[in-house]
C-alpha cells in the first residue's frame, strides 16, 4: 500500500503501469481489510438490525449507495459508529465521502469528522459529537468560522488528539489544538473523493485523493502520536444555519503489518491516555507512583528524627536564653 502510494506519487506514466498498480493495490490491501471495522455497500442491517456492526445516530440515514450523515438542511446532526473496539496497533482507514449541496462557496457547512475515540454515540458540539473526547478526531471543515482569516482557504482538513482535557475551539476552527492540516476543495465534485488516515509505528499520516487522479496527496504527517488500543471508529456531521449533504460511501479499515526493532517496541509501548510527543496536553501529568512501604517508613522516620532534633535544639536555646536573661537581670 505504502509502496503503491510512493509509485503513484513518483508520477510514473502509462496506463498499463496504472492498471497493474491498481490491481496490486486491490490485491494487497484486500487481504488485510478488517470487515468488523469497515462500512461498505450495501450496509447490511445498518440502522435496522440489532446485530449490525454499526450504529446510526441522530438524522443519519442509510440508502443503497451511501450513508447520509446529514441532509442539505439546517440544524441536522448525524453519526455512524462502529460497535467493535479496535485493538490493532497499526492500521489505515480509507474514507470514501461526498460533500455536496445548494450553498455557494463558504455558504455551506459545517463539514464532518472521522473519529477514533473512546467516546462513541455521544452527540455534542464537535461536528455533531462530544467535546473533551479521548482519542483522535480528523475534521473536514467546510465553513470558516474565524472571521479574520485570509491565510486559510476552506474547506480545510485538520486533526486533533485529545486526552479529554482539551476543548475544540469551534469559533477558531480548532486552530489552538490542531496537529496540522491542509486545504481540500472537496465540495460538489463529480468524481470520487477519498481521505486516508494511516497510523503506523506511532506516526499519523493523513492523505487525500480528491482530484480524480487516483493520487494520494499529503495533508498531515505527525510522528510521536500515541493512541490507546480499544477505541472506536466513527464519523459524524452537523449543519447549522448553513448546510450540506455529508455522505459516506465507505469506511475501509486495513490492518497493516509492520516489523518493529526492539527499540521501536519499547518506544511504541501501550498507552492508556492519548499523548503526542513534544506537545503539552493539559492535565496529562503522570500520576504519582503509589509510595512503597519502605519509602513511607523512611519519610516518617526521618521526619520524627528531625522533629526530635528541633525540639532538643529549641530546649537548649531556650535554656541558654533564660540563663543569659537571669545574668542580665542580677
Ligand atoms: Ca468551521
Amino acid at each position: 500500500m505504502a509502496a503503491v502510494a510512493r509509485w503513484w506519487r513518483a508520477g510514473l506514466p502509462g496506463l498499463l503501469v496504472l492498471l497493474l498498480l491498481r490491481g496490486a493495490r486491490a490485491e494487497q490491501t484486500e487481504e488485510h481489510l478488517k470487515r468488523e471495522h469497515s462500512l461498505t455497500k450495501p450496509y447490511q442491517g445498518v440502522g435496522s438490525s440489532s446485530s449490525s456492526l454499526w450504529d446510526l445516530m441522530g438524522n443519519a440515514m442509510v440508502t443503497t449507495q451511501y450513508v447520509r450523515l446529514t441532509p442539505d438542511m439546517q440544524s441536522k446532526q448525524g453519526a455512524v459508529w462502529n460497535r467493535v473496539p479496535c485493538y490493532l496497533r497499526d492500521w489505515e482507514m480509507q474514507v470514501h465521502f461526498k460533500i455536496h449541496g445548494q450553498g455557494k462557496k463558504n455558504l455551506n457547512g459545517d463539514g464532518f469528522a472521522i473519529w477514533y475515540t473512546k467516546d462513541r454515540m455521544q452527540p455534542g458540539p464537535v461536528f455533531g459529537s462530544k467535546d473533551h473526547f479521548l482519542g483522535l478526531g480528523v475534521f473536514v471543515d467546510t465553513y470558516p468560522n474565524e472571521e479574520k482569516q485570509q491565510e486559510r482557504v476552506f474547506p480545510y482538513i485538520s486533526a486533533m488528539v485529545n486526552n479529554g482535557s482539551l476543548t475544540y475551539d469551534h469559533d477558531r476552527d480548532g486552530r489552538p489544538t490542531e496537529l496540522g492540516g491542509c486545504t481540500a476543495m472537496v465540495r460538489n465534485l463529480n468524481h470520487d473523493t477519498f481521505l486516508v488516515i494511516r497510523y503506523v509505528k506511532r506516526r499519523l499520516t493523513i492523505m487525500i485523493d480528491i482530484d480524480g487522479k487516483h493520487e494520494w496527496r499529503d495533508c498531515i504527517d505527525m510522528p510521536g502520536v500515541h493512541l490507546p488500543r480499544g477505541y472506536f471508529f466513527g464519523t459524524s456531521s452537523v449543519t447549522g444555519d448553513l448546510s450540506d449533504n455529508h455522505d459516506i460511501t465507505s469506511l475501509k479499515l486495513y490492518q497493516l503489518t509492520v516489523e518493529r526493532s526492539p527499540e521501536e517496541e519499547k518506544r511504541d509501548k501501550e498507552v492508556f491516555l492519548p499523548v503526542v510527543d513534544n506537545m503539552k496536553l493539559p492535565g496529562v501529568e503522570a500520576p504519582l507512583e503509589p509510595m512503597s512501604g519502605l519509602a513511607l517508613f523512611l519519610i516518617v522516620f526521618f521526619s520524627l528524627v528531625a522533629l526530635v532534633f528541633a525540639i532538643v535544639i529549641g530546649v537548649i536555646v531556650y535554656n541558654k536564653w533564660q540563663e543569659q536573661s537571669r545574668k542580665r537581670f542580677y
